[in-house]
């Protein structure tokens, strides 16, 4: 496995590149130009610019998170075409520069939903939360509010220009269903797979986060079953998965060791974070130790040592622990922890005496 650490980039990312150095074995920044809005096409420029930065440091840009679908793909309208071409050309540009994976995520809307950002852990710390009566009582546009006030503009997938066009965007996913949502996106991989596969690049979706509808708009990235279904859409080795632990463990159906002896063949980047669940839906995220949460991280890691898992991992998520200042999940320290964490179990599965 290879180890990554998401980096937002010199302008927008509080922490910089010579820190990111000092966290051990960690290979790659896992980039994104976070300032293009979805749909847009990638410069050559651009992206070495942030090629030679993260080379300055000895890291590679092997992995590309996200490279945004624009809404107009997922909702199948005429102006995808001119969308699905500028993401061919990016996916051309990325190739030539060397990226390996680029994740990206079919949710429509919103991406990755919280309610709370910075919520107290009995440690002291605070943590992302999701507060399941919450979403299902509030509207949109009084959700997008109290986010705003949070500090939503900080987090990817978030961007407040496209969100400020809620409305609209609500209206037009009026009557879509789940299955419009499967045929978007089939068409859509049937565009952009050929040329990930001359570009020896691989596509790694993002399952939902979390993995059920919220709004009434419907996700379709949610478990064993549909993770099946979406490789075989198209069926090529450039077709593949983000597995991410903490989106699809929030479902207390969906067995992540599992999932990674399954499909072991076509997953290409791995989001490893511990989540706590509720019984009443609600879950919080936690520090990455199995017994912090309801996932067991260290089976987890057996899995994908277990599969000589050879692509790239992250450590997702973290707490704001030690009154660090950041971006929400995004912080140094716990990161680092968490990388720590997993870099000892894979070590001690490396060598069978310790165990
Ligand atoms: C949040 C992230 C997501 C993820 C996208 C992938 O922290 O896991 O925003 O990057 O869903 O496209």
């Amino acid at each position: 496995m290879q180890m990554t650490f998401r980096w937002y980039g010199e302008k927008l990312d509080s922490i910089p590149l010579k820190h990111i150095k000092q966290i051990p074995g960690v290979s790659g920044v896992v980039w994104s130009l976070h300032d293009l809005p979805a749909g847009d096409y990638w410069p050559m420029e651009r992206i070495e610019e942030v090629k030679a930065q993260a080379a300055a440091y000895g890291f590679n840009i092997d992995v590309v998170e996200s490279v945004n679908v624009h809404e107009d793909i997922k909702l199948g309208n005429a102006n995808r075409k001119i969308y699905i071409e500028n993401y061919k050309r990016t996916l051309v540009n990325l190739g030539k520069a060397g990226v390996k994976v680029v994740c990206y995520n079919f949710m429509p809307v919103f991406d990755w939903t919280r309610t709370d950002l910075f919520r107290p852990l009995s440690d002291g710390s605070t943590a992302l939360f999701y507060e399941k009566r919450k979403i299902e009582s509030i509207k949109p546009t009084e959700f997008l509010e109290d986010m705003s006030k949070q500090g939503i503009s900080t987090m990817p997938g978030w961007e407040p220009e496209r969100l400020s066009k809620i409305k609209e965007l609500f209206m037009a996913y009026e009557g879509v269903t789940e299955d419009d949502l499967w045929g978007n996106l089939k068409y859509f991989l049937e565009e952009i797979i050929p040329v990930a596969e001359k570009n020896d690049i691989k596509m790694a979706i993002h399952p939902d986060d979390p993995p059920w509808n919220i709004f009434g708009l419907p996700r379709i990235i949610k478990c064993k079953k549909s993770l099946d279904k979406f490789l075989k859409l198209v069926n090529s080795p450039s077709n593949g998965l983000t597995l991410c632990s903490g989106s699809l463990g929030t479902s207390a159906n969906n067995d992540i060791p599992e999932m990674v002896r399954i499909f072991k063949e076509r997953i290409y980047f791995a989001h490893i974070r511990n989540i706590k669940r509720f019984d009443n839906g609600d879950f919080t995220e936690t520090s990455h130790k199995s017994s912090d949460g309801s996932l067991d991280i260290a089976e987890i890691v057996k899995a994908y040592h277990d599969i000589g898992y050879r692509y790239y991992i992250r450590p997702d998520h973290g707490r704001h622990v030690w009154d660090e200042k950041c971006r929400p999940g995004y912080g140094l320290y716990d990161r680092a922890l968490g990388i720590m964490y997993i870099h000892g179990a894979w070590d001690a599965y490396n060598n069978s005496t310790l165990l």
